[in-house]
């Protein structure tokens, strides 16, 4: 146990959160995060709400512990499995790539705890308006779709900005992340590439191998110019896209290019042509382990640097 605002309100052990990863976070991957303290969530991603509602069911089979979902709101799916988790009675739900202010009053009146990921203070403040019972600051050091702040300075100016707890992401995949996350300002962290290379996670070896062997600036950015930035590992597939953003392709153009192509990396192992997203901390990541052996070295760091900090006094 180790108690913060974050485990109070979720009914979780420990303050660790999984990122809502399109085609990664599935029911088996949440189940086990649940299962070893923290809290799992289910990636609604460009998914339709039914088979949403049967991986809901599928990680019920799997754990008696509480679990979320994840509702990515630029998906063309996104009223459906809004929906869906009001209807599967469930507790906990994360948004992301946007903001989910329609949806609050529904999710709120079914008594979710609605958690936004946000990447600005100004989204921040909006969100704790609106209702939110806490918020995800996520840093562009993240995978995926991301924002321009670094974690290290909006954590802290999102912790100064609401009175709602904050959970910080990006960059954070052990136990100096998880004390370095508390001391500038958060009650818990989302944690994402670390929980692709687990022993439970659903995604083939080659793209867990690709995030295993990352080296510190392996990532990087594809999308600025069209304002939808994604971080992935580089390779050919981000290869192609920087020359062909380069010659002024258009945003549809390149959506093309890459549809599709994060299922290629995940299921088929296309990590070469195929979109491998994942975050800077890849470089730091050695090895594939499961959820609780994640989980427990978090927290055993944790406490470890705990007592060194006292150096400090
Ligand atoms: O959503 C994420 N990460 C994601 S979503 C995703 S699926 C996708 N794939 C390809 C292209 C686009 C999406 C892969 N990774 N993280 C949460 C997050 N949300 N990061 C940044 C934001 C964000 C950005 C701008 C949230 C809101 C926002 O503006 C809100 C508004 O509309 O004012």
């Amino acid at each position: 146990m180790m108690k913060t605002e974050i485990t109070e309100l979720l009914g979780i052990e420990y303050p660790i959160i999984q990122g809502g990863m399109a085609w990664v976070a599935e029911q088996h991957l949440a189940a086990a995060v649940s299962n070893a303290g923290g809290l799992g969530l289910i990636g609604g991603a460009s998914a339709p709400g039914e088979v949403i509602r049967t991986m809901i069911r599928e990680c019920r089979k799997m754990t008696d512990k509480p679990f979320g979902v994840n509702v990515m709101l630029m998906s063309p799916y996104a009223d459906d499995v809004a929906k869906v988790v009001v209807e599967e009675n469930i507790r906990v739900v994360t948004t992301g790539a946007g903001s989910p202010e329609k949806y609050m009053k529904a999710w709120k009146a079914a008594g979710i705890k609605v958690i936004p990921v946000v990447a600005s203070v100004a989204l921040s403040r909006m969100m704790e308006r609106a209702g939110a019972d806490a918020v995800v600051a996520e840093g562009t050091e993240s995978g995926g779709h991301i924002g321009e702040a670094t974690t290290i300075t909006l954590v802290p100016q999102v912790a100064d900005a609401v009175k709602i707890p904050v959970i910080a992401a990006g960059g954070i995949a052990d136990g100096r992340g998880l004390m370095a996350a508390f001391m500038l300002g958060a009650q818990g962290v989302q944690i994402g590439t670390r929980f692709v290379a687990s022993k439970e996670a659903v995604v083939s070896q080659p793209y867990k191998d690709r995030i295993v062997k990352a080296k510190d600036i392996d990532s990087t950015v594809t999308g600025r110019s069209h304002g939808h930035p994604v971080r992935c590992l580089r390779n050919d597939m981000t290869r192609e896209y920087e020359k062909l953003e380069a010659e002024g392709k258009t945003f549809e153009e390149l959506e093309y290019l890459t549809l599709g192509s994060l299922r290629k990396a995940v299921q088929e192992g296309d990590v070469t042509k195929g979109t491998v997203m994942a975050g800077q901390i890849a470089g730091m990541i050695h090895d594939e382990k499961s959820c609780k052996e994640i989980i427990d070295d978090i927290i055993s760091e944790a406490r470890a640097l705990a007592g060194k900090a006292r150096q400090y006094e």
